[in-house]
């Protein structure tokens, strides 16, 4: 690396110096002597740092030489990064400086008219004043710059911004549809992308993608789209912003390890602004600053004034390129602070006083819980004035037609429709087709047993070969399921010849494996994600929950993933390898839930769980993966896919219901045999989906035999059962002849020991006897 030209001109010396302080204090003297002589600086780093003494490994295997070399390599890196910025610095055209200067302007604009609406009661529903909910951004308009040089517009780059980052989302697409969109957010007005259904902004098709109120889920969905970014090979760029407080939260550490693992083409900006909400940063952390997160994950990282749009820009510019270049990610922390409250009623609280919208920034009075020196030092560095001096114009015109602009907006939603009522009930899920019909008994139930055929294991693995096959979409991601080991139970290992590089391991994270595959399916691919034992889905749970199941209600995009749950006990695995967590997520509207019994149902299931527009778990039951008792024949050609919803009677009968799911299908096959040995005819229906219930065949079985027993492996409190016992009771009840039977198990933890888990499970004798006694009530 020589010295450029770029480098010579004026204030860089200076930068440089700053830069190599804060980063790398000891690389400060051989490179700024280098510098100043005009000679190589590499040469003179590798030479200064580079030690010729004998020292031994530093740690078993690794030799100080090797760790040395790495150390200084990435110093080098580093002063070859501060020189490419300040290229791309030199390269801001005029038209750029004034359209940063004039997009902070128009943040600020659009921050203020927010206030006015907050405290203006101008929106009006029914006989109140609507004020509406939203995230000031006074003192980080510079956040317009982050990506003025990446690609934007639609199958460009695509941003994360935090809740408060209209000025990321304004530069992504800057057009008064973009300035009515955040307007129209805070209001709940009918209008894109959230029709009222959330108050956060984004417009995915313009590589925006919607904000979320828990603040490190979208770094996953960032994560995501930068791992199908990569897949599809297209040189595009996912970028997560977060607050400082933020960077507490594991998705944002776990995000960043998935992307730096696999040198995805992500960017992770930290915005410290000196506060989270009202926790101040040496209470937030112990870190010198908050870029030094990067060195746990092994990315390089830079501290840069975050109101200084032309560093910024030249910031993010430089991380992008790396990132299409395929080295990888980047974090960039911008410090600057936030002049306001954290949202529009905070106001009062952090200045003491609740301040008029206005061009300048308030007055911190006492009382207000800001850092009156902080706030001090940053009332002298407000992005607009100081760059309006910098490039010497005269900016009131564009404040003017930016608020011309930004009213215009503001009357648009004032008279625009508030969402239908009936919306609330709409968008849980991208299909709408009409709830299944009973399938009468036998229907596509697949072949009988017979010990020639495969087992569950093998059906599983034949179903997600047959989605690998079939579509180039696709690809599995999860713990240990890659290399050349094929997953914990080896079920994929057949598949790992034909499809190995799109069978990826993920780092041991749940959050990650869900929020890739979430942000990977917002991309276009087909992801089929997997829970190594759906214990550990717990850590994934927000990413369920949250993101995956409220996407497209919040704002209509499909999240077409599948996540493969290994599931239950009856195993003697204890209480982390044993659970039954569909409960967990039956009651989150927006997950699909299958559960199949069956090898043939199992590579059925998963054609359709794979062709399914939504999120589906996907639940296997370990114990019947090697189960001899319930092997099939399959053919080569996969099956005729299931509808999703569609129940099966596994065996007809008129005297008693039995319904299950799972494992305990075959429990109740099992007790039906041996109550017929006494003439008793009881039907089993294996439910097959929990998400969409068939709620048709549940019924039509009930009116047919009047008695009613639910078995499941589940614990009983809050579980399935009870809640297919209660829609029985509701709409069926004249049929009945007897109270529900639900029998689950014990309400404890799964316990390990042979005998206290058998203890724990509700056993083929007691559910005998239940139904016994059911028949003769
Ligand atoms: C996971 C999560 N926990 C708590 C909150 C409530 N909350 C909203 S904003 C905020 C402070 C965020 O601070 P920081 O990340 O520094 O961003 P800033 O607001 O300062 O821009 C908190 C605690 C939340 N939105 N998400």
């Amino acid at each position: 690396m020589t010295i450029t030209e770029t480098a010579r001109r004026s204030g860089v010396r200076e930068r440089f110096s700053a830069f190599l302080a804060e980063r790398h204090p000891f690389a400060l003297k051989p490179a700024l002597a280098a510098f100043d002589r005009g000679t190589e600086i590499d040469q003179a780093l590798r030479e200064a740092l580079t030690t010729g003494l004998a020292i031994p490994e530093t740690t078993p295997a690794v030799s100080a030489g090797e760790r040395l070399q790495q150390a200084v390599e990435e110093v080098v890196e580093a002063c070859r990064g501060f020189f490419r910025r300040e290229e791309i610095l030199d390269s801001l055209t005029s038209d750029e400086k004034i359209e940063m200067l004039r997009g902070m302007i128009l943040t600020r604009a659009l921050d203020n008219r927010l206030k006015q609406f907050f405290t203006g009661g101008e929106v009006r529903w029914g006989n109140t004043s609507f004020q509406g909910k939203g995230f000031r951004s006074l003192g980080q308009e510079a956040i317009y710059a982050a990506p003025m040089r990446l690609r934007r517009g639609p199958n460009g780059d695509v941003i994360s911004p935090m809740i408060r980052d209209l000025g990321a989302a304004l530069c992504m697409h800057n057009t008064p549809e973009t300035v009515r969109m955040v307007l129209s957010a805070q209001m709940g007005k009918a209008g894109p992308p959230m029709n009222g259904k959330d108050l956060h902004i984004g417009d995915f098709q313009n590589g925006i993608l919607p904000a979320m109120a828990p603040l490190g889920s979208p770094a996953l969905t960032i994560a995501g789209i930068a791992m199908a970014f990569k897949l599809q090979n297209t040189q595009r760029v996912a970028v997560s912003f977060i607050g400082e407080g933020g960077t507490s939260l594991g998705e944002w550490h776990e995000a960043i390890n998935a992307c730096a693992a696999r040198k995805l083409p992500a960017i992770f900006c930290v915005q410290n602004n000196q506060t989270a909400l009202a926790t101040p940063v040496p209470e937030q952390s112990a870190v010198r600053v908050f870029a030094d997160k990067a060195i746990g994950y092994g990315i390089p990282a830079i501290t840069i004034d975050g109101t200084e749009p032309e560093q910024i820009a030249a910031a993010f510019a430089w991380a992008a390129e790396r990132a299409r270049a395929g080295a990888g990610p980047t974090l960039i922390e911008l410090v600057a602070m936030r002049m306001c409250g954290h949202a529009h009623h905070d106001d009062m609280l952090y200045l003491g006083k609740d301040p008029q919208a206005s061009w300048s920034y308030p007055q911190l009075t006492e009382g207000g819980y800001a850092d009156p020196t902080l706030y001090e030092f940053w009332s002298h560095k407000d992005p607009i004035t100081t760059y309006a001096a910098k490039l010497e114009v005269d900016i009131e015109r564009w404040k003017r037609e930016a608020e011309e602009l930004v009213e215009r907006e503001a009357r648009a939603v004032i008279d625009a429709q508030w969402p239908e009522p009936s919306a609330a009930r709409e968008g849980v899920f991208t299909d709408v087709a009409p709830p299944p019909s009973a399938a009468p008994a036998g229907e596509g139930a697949g072949p009988t047993f017979d010990p020639k055929g495969k087992t569950f294991l093998e059906a599983v693995m034949l179903g997600v070969g047959d989605a690998l096959r079939n579509d180039p979409r696709t690809f599995v991601y999860g713990e240990d399921v890659g290399g050349k080991y094929g997953n914990a139970f080896l079920l994929l290992r057949p598949l790992l010849g034909e499809f190995g590089d799109r069978i990826i391991n993920s780092i041991l994270s749940e959050g990650a494996t869900i929020g890739v595959c979430i942000g990977a399916a917002l991309a276009g691919m087909r992801p089929i994600g997997e829970i190594q034992f759906n214990d550990f889905v717990a850590t994934g749970f927000n990413q369920l929950v949250n993101n995956a199941a409220k996407i497209h209600y919040r704002w209509g995009a499909s999240v077409p993933m599948v996540l493969r749950m290994p599931w239950g006990g009856l195993r003697h695995a204890g209480p982390y390898h044993s659970q039954n967590t569909e409960a967990w997520f039956y009651r989150t509207p927006g997950l699909k839930i299958v559960v199949p019994s069956t090898p043939h149902d199992a590579r059925a299931l998963m054609a359709s769980a794979v062709a399914d527009p939504d999120p589906v778990l996907y639940y296997e039951h370990i114990a019947l993966y090697r189960d001899p008792r319930i092997k099939q024949l399959l053919s080569d050609a996969p099956p005729e896919p299931i509808p999703i919803g569609k129940a099966a009677l596994r065996r007809a009968g008129k005297d008693l219901a039995i319904i299950s799911y799972g494992a305990y299908v075959h429990v109740g096959m099992r007790v039906a045999e041996k109550l017929a040995k006494d003439g008793i005819e009881a039907a089993v229906l294996d439910l097959r989906s929990l998400v969409p219930l068939d709620r048709p065949a549940i019924l039509a079985l009930a009116q047919q035999c009047n008695r009613v027993m639910i078995i499941h492996e589940d614990t009983r409190t809050g579980s399935v059962g009870e809640s297919i016992a209660a829609i029985i009771q509701e709409e069926a009840f004249d049929w009945l002849d007897a109270p529900i039977r639900i029998i689950g198990a014990l309400d404890t933890p799964v316990p390990y020991s042979p005998p206290l888990e058998e203890e724990f499970l509700p056993s083929e004798d007691e559910i005998e006897a239940a139904a016994r006694e059911l028949l003769r009530y």
